[in-house]
């Protein structure tokens, strides 16, 4: 089987033929037909941050719940829909109708964009709680926020804990679940105009925390020792990654993308007890059209 579906292919037998043959070589594909579409895997397994986070022990956060396999972005005319895919079935144990959530309960992801591959401009922190950093030359200008939470708690959230960047925060008009893919639907005037293929991207997965640090945007946080809703393997201090899983490199596929993971995550000051910003994991920006 070839890594690389041909357009006759694509055009001829649809999208999932595509996914089909991208889950099977790993890397990323751009779907030609489609400017401004990306596709990209990530292997399974690497769903442990640096190499060594543990999953909290509730029975709630099952295997594969934070493991990030897939991420597409489709344009649509004046929309664009955001597709995390997940190592789980997604499901909603804590009743998300019941606080106006969107029909599932503990994965969020943080889809940070540079959309004009300008180094300096733009932010280099990640949204708070998750403490990464991006380098001067990937600055992000945009983020798209996927939340089991409603409009109203992620955009108080946003008001309180990151208004310096809430121009560049974008809450979705719609988010829901399906099957093991999260689903986002984005206006492109929210985004400063539609997806190019220039622009790069960066999907931090997190666990949607309903009581959080006030630091934390909703983020679940890694300690040294995992507990009944906290993950384990990291330091009970802010300096670690709180990231479960990410994308680590265009195309470099299975070992290599999580070797990639492992060892941006890992570069962090382990005893900096209230750490600067360069005492954080830088983690990369992903440019799957160039
Ligand atoms: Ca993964
Ligand atoms: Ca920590
Ligand atoms: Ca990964």
């Amino acid at each position: 089987m070839q890594c690389t579906p041909t357009s006759a292919l694509i055009r001829g037998l649809g999208a999932a033929t595509v996914a089909l043959g991208l889950a099977a070589c790993g890397g990323s594909q751009v779907n030609p037909d489609t400017p401004g579409a990306v596709s990209l895997t990530d292997p399974s397994g690497d769903d442990n941050g640096p190499g060594d986070y543990i999953y909290p022990t509730d029975q709630v956060y099952k295997p594969g719940s934070f493991d990030l396999r897939s991420f597409e972005v489709i344009p649509k005319g004046d929309t664009v829909e955001f597709r995390v895919g997940v190592g789980s079935r997604i499901e909603d144990p804590w009743g998300s109708k019941d606080w106006g959530g969107n029909g599932f309960s503990l994965q969020m992801a943080f889809i940070h964009i540079d959309t004009d591959g300008v180094a300096g401009s733009g932010v280099t922190a990640a949204l708070p709680g998750v403490n990464v950093r991006f380098a001067e030359a990937q600055a992000w200008d945009k983020v798209v926020i996927i939340s089991p939470q409603g409009p109203t708690r992620v955009n108080s959230e946003v008001e309180t804990k990151a208004a310096d960047v809430k121009d560049r925060v974008v809450v979705p008009k719609v988010t829901r679940a399906s099957g093991r893919t999260l689903i986002a639907v984005v206006d492109v005037a929210d985004l400063g105009g539609a997806p190019q293929p220039g622009w790069g991207y960066q999907v931090l997965m997190q666990s949607n925390e309903g009581f959080p640090a006030k630091t934390d945007l909703l983020t679940r946080k890694v300690n040294e020792f995992e507990g009944q809703h906290r993950f384990g393997g990291g330091t009970d201090y802010d300096n670690d990654p709180h990231v479960i899983d990410m994308l680590a490199g265009r195309a470099a596929g299975g070992d290599d993308e999580k070797a990639a993971q492992h060892a941006a995550l890992s570069k962090y000051t382990r005893d900096a007890n209230e750490p600067t910003p360069a005492d954080l994991a830088e983690v990369p920006m992903i440019y799957p059209g160039k």
